[in-house]
Parts: C-alpha cells; structure tokens; sequence
C-alpha cells in the first residue's frame, strides 16, 4: 500500500480525533492509527470503537498504536508497537493470526531485527527531528529509509518531522507511506493538509 498514513492527536489537534479521523477519511485515508496518550482507558475503549466503525465503513484499516487491549477489544485491524512497548514474540501470541503488528524502528539493526520476527510492516523514524514525540531518537535521516528498503523486504511508513517541504525525498528514498502528525492535525482543513501529502505520492519518481 502507498499513500498517506493517517494518526491522531488529541493533544495537537484542533477539532478532536473523531473529526479528524473524518476528514482523513473523506481525503481517502487508508490506514488510521489511534494513538492516545492522555485518556483514561474507558474513553480511549469509546473512541476507538467509534474509529473502528468509521474505518470499517470506509475501507481503511484501523490500527491502535501499544494497546493491544484496546485494539482486541474493539476488533482493530492491527497494533502499532514501540520498541518501549510490549515485545512482538508477546504481542503474535496474544493477538490473532489475522492481526497486522507495526514496529517502530529508529535504526537498521532494530528494522533487522523487526523484519526477523515477522513484523507485518516497519514505522521506520523519526526521520527529521520533531517535537511532536518527546521522548523521540536521534532523527535518522531519509538515508535510513533508503537502507531499509534495499536491506528488509517489508513495507515502511515514515514519521517524524516530515512535512510538505521534505516528504518527496522521504518518498524517493523508498518509504511506502508518510506520516505527519503535527504538519496535519495542527491545521483547520485537515483534509486539504493530507491531499497536500497524497498527492506527492503521484509524481514521477
Ligand atoms: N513516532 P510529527 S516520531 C509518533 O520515530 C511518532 O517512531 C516517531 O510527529 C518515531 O509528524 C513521532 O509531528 C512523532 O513530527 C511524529
């Protein structure tokens, strides 16, 4: 899959995860990763379900960033997991065979080591520092992107710090899909800063 790769952010975001998932869906969104931070897990179990229902109703797969309770809970398409969070071996136990799991990696041997497990795709950043993710790594540059490609066979979703300016070198490099939390959700038209996004995908390489 290519494209946009849309995550929410309630702290960032203007008008709420559930109107921001709506927008990235009517931009034709194909994969949203819920990722909360700040919510007590009955608010988070509400809003996930009410994001599931709307993936389900457009097509788009419905991904919750660490927890595996939540994303079980509301039959989510799969679990986007941190080097920090929960191991993989854990996670493929637990969670059905059907289930995607995502892992983040900030550097070759960790995308080697993801890729050896089995993991279904790689969140491979942050690629340019940002200050969306406190606790974030060294940014590793797109040259990290270009590496992964040509060394693990997996589909990869860039993050950290891309923006309108630097997201073709991001492309060119070999990412897969592209996301930018605060390049998004910061704004108004949330639809309109995506499309801005997408549409890089459909230039000549
Ligand atoms: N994960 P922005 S960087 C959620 O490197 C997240 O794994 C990262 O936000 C990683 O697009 C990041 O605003 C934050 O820089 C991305």
């Amino acid at each position: 899959m290519r494209g946009y790769y849309f995550i929410t952010d309630s702290a960032l975001s203007r008008s709420g995860n559930v109107q921001d998932v709506k927008a990235a869906l009517s931009a034709g969104v194909k994969v949203v990763q819920y990722r909360e931070k700040n919510s007590s897990s009955a608010s988070m179990y509400r809003e996930a379900l009410e994001l599931r229902t709307l993936c389900r109703q457009n097509g788009a797969l419905f991904i919750v960033n660490d927890r595996i309770d939540i994303a079980l809970a509301v039959e989510a398409d799969g679990v986007h997991l941190g080097q920090e969070d929960i191991p993989y071996s854990e996670a493929r136990r637990i969670l059905p065979r059907s289930m995607i799991i995502g892992i983040s990696a900030g550097t070759l041997a960790e995308a080697r080591e993801a890729a050896d497990y089995g993991a279904d795709y790689l969140g491979v950043g942050p690629v340019f520092p940002t200050s969306t993710k406190t606790d974030a790594a060294e940014p590793c540059g797109p040259e990290l992107i270009r590496i992964v490609r040509r060394q693990c066979g997996l589909p990869i979703v860039a993050i950290g710090g891309i923006d309108e300016y630097n997201a073709s070198e991001v492309i060119s490099a070999g990412a897969d899909m592209i996301c930018s939390i605060s390049a998004v959700v910061t704004h108004t038209d949330v639809a309109a800063r995506i499309k801005i996004f997408s549409g890089l995908f459909d230039l000549p390489m």
